[in-house]
C-alpha cells in the first residue's frame, strides 16, 4: 500500500512523563512537509542517554518519543528533499550536518547548530509530526527511533550501504561512533600509547575498539561492575581495574601500574567524581584526557586547576567528532570490508515489544547493547 502523503498509524513506546515508564502506544505519524523524510525504523538499539532522558538526565519535553540509534527505510520524502529517496537504507543522526551553520564549515568542528541536545523536541518548523490520543508528542533528539515511522529532517539522515546489516548497522547511529571517534578524532590516540578507559558500556567499548585500532600498546578498562572486563578484553582491553578493590585514588593505582605513563584517558560513565579521576589519571604534562560521558544537566565541577596548569589537556567531544553526514557512510564502508567488528556489543536482541526489558538489563548492568526489532 502506498502511504506516501498519508498519516500513518503505527506502535510507539511513548514516555508520558518523567521517570515514567515506556507505553507501548498507537500513535500517529504525520507526512513529512519540506525537507523532511519518513523513515521506517528496523531495528533501534538502547543507550544510557534514553534512559537518561527518561530520568531527567538529559533534557527531553514530555510527552516524548525517545531512542536515537537506529536504522531504518526512507518510506516517503517531503518537497524539496534531494539527497535520499524512498527505499534508501538511512541512520537517523542525533548530530545532524545542516552544511551551512559555523560548526558544519569549519573542518574540526561537528556541533551542528540544527542539534537537539537542549530538549526542544520539535522539527525546524517548531511542531511535531507525532500525535496520539488527540495530544502532540515531541520528537527526541532529531530522531525518536522508539516507533516503527519517525520523521526526521534531512540533514538528520545517512544513506548507507544498502547491504549493511541493520542489527549491527545501527551502532553506528551511537555507540561505537561515539566511541570510536572519541579515540581517533578527538584523543587522536597514538601508537605505542597506554590509553585508560573509565566505564565499559556500548559507548566505553568503542572507545577500546579506537584506540587499539589507533596502535595502542597498553588499554586499561576501568569500571566499578568487574562483569563487564570479560567484553573490554575481548575488544582489546590488555587489563582491567576495579576501583572498588583499592583504597587509593584510581589514579595513583593507574599511576603504579604504568610508571606513571598513561598517555590517554577516557571518561565515559556521565559521573562528575570520574571525570575528574580522569583526567587526573593521565600523565601531568602529555596526557590528554576526553569527557564522553553526558554530564548531568545544571551541574558544575570542582577541580584542582593544578591539574590543567602542569600540562594536560582536557577535551571533550558530542558523536566521537565525526560530520556525519559525510563520515557514517565510510564507517559503514569500512565495517562492511571488515575493518572492525561489532559483534561483541551486542549482547541482546529482543522484539521491540520488550523495550522495558532492554532497560532493566541495562540498569542492572547485565547488557552492553540491546538491540530492539520490529
Ligand atoms: P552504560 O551504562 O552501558 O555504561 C556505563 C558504564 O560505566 C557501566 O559499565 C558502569 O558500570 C560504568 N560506571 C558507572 N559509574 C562508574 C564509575 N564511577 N567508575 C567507573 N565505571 C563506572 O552507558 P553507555 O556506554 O551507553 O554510555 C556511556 C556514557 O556515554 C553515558 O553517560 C552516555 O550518556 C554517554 C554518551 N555520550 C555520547 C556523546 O556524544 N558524548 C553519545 C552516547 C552516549
Ligand atoms: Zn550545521
Ligand atoms: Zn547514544
Amino acid at each position: 500500500m502506498n502511504t506516501s502523503g498519508k498519516v500513518i498509524k503505527c506502535k510507539a513506546a511513548v514516555l508520558w512523563g518523567l521517570n515514567q515508564p515506556f507505553s507501548i502506544e498507537e500513535v500517529e505519524v504525520a507526512p513529512p512537509k519540506a525537507y523532511e523524510v519518513r523513515v521506517k525504523i528496523l531495528v533501534t538499539g538502547i543507550c544510557r542517554t534514553d534512559n537518561n532522558a527518561t530520568i531527567g538526565v538529559m533534557p527531553a519535553k514530555f510527552p516524548v518519543i525517545a531512542g536515537h540509534e537506529a536504522v531504518g527505510i526512507v518510506e516517503s520524502i517531503g518537497e524539496g528533499v534531494t539527497t535520499v529517496k524512498p527505499g534508501d537504507k538511512v541512520i537517523p543522526l542525533c548530530v545532524p550536518q545542516c552544511g551551512t551553520c559555523f560548526a558544519c564549515i569549519d573542518p574540526n568542528s561537528n556541533f551542528c547548530e540544527k542539534i537537539d541536545i537542549t530538549g526542544r523536541g520539535v522539527l525546524s518548523d517548531g511542531t511535531s509530526r507525532f500525535t496520539c490520543k488527540g495530544k502532540p508528542i515531541y520528537h527526541f533528539m532529531n530522531t525518536s527511533t522508539f516507533t516503527e515511522y519517525t520523521v526526521v529532517e534531512e540533514c538528520a539522515l545517512a544513506k548507507i550501504d544498502a547491504a549493511a546489516p541493520p542489527e549491527k548497522a545501527c551502532l553506528f547511529g551511537c555507540a561505537f561512533t561515539t566511541g570510536y571517534g572519541a579515540a581517533i578524532n578527538t584523543g587522536k590516540v597514538t601508537p605505542g600509547s597506554t590509553c585508560a578507559v573509565f566505564g565499559l558500556g556500548g559507548v566505553g567499548l568503542s572507545v577500546i575498539i579506537g584506540c587499539k585500532a589507533a596502535g595502542a600498546s597498553r588499554i586499561i578498562g576501568v569500571d566499578i561492575n568487574s562483569r563487564k572486563f570479560e567484553k573490554a578484553k575481548a575488544v582489546g582491553a590488555t587489563e582491567c581495574v576495579n576501583p572498588k578493590d583499592h583504597t587509593k585514588p584510581i589514579s595513583e593505582v593507574l599511576k603504579e601500574m604504568t610508571g606513571n605513563s598513561v598517555k590517554f584517558t577516557f571518561e565515559v560513565t556521565g559521573n562528575l567524581d570520574t571525570m575528574v579521576d580522569a583526567l587526573a589519571s593521565c600523565h601531568m604534562n602529555c596526557g590528554i584526557s576526553v569527557v564522553v560521558g553526558d554530564p548531568p544537566p545544571s551541574t558544575t565541577l570542582a577541580f584542582d586547576p593544578m591539574l590543567v596548569f602542569t600540562g594536560r589537556t582536557w577535551k571533550g567531544c558530542i558523536f566521537g567528532g565525526w560530520k556525519t553526514r559525510n563520515d557514517l557512510p565510510k564507517l559503514v564502508s569500512d565495517f562492511m570490508a571488515k575493518k572492525f567488528s561489532l559483534d561483541q556489543l551486542i549482547t541482546h536482541v529482543f522484539p521491540f515489544n520488550k523495550i522495558k526489558d532492554g532497560f532493566e538489563l541495562l540498569n542492572k548492568g547485565e547488557s552492553i547493547r540491546t538491540i530492539l526489532t520490529f
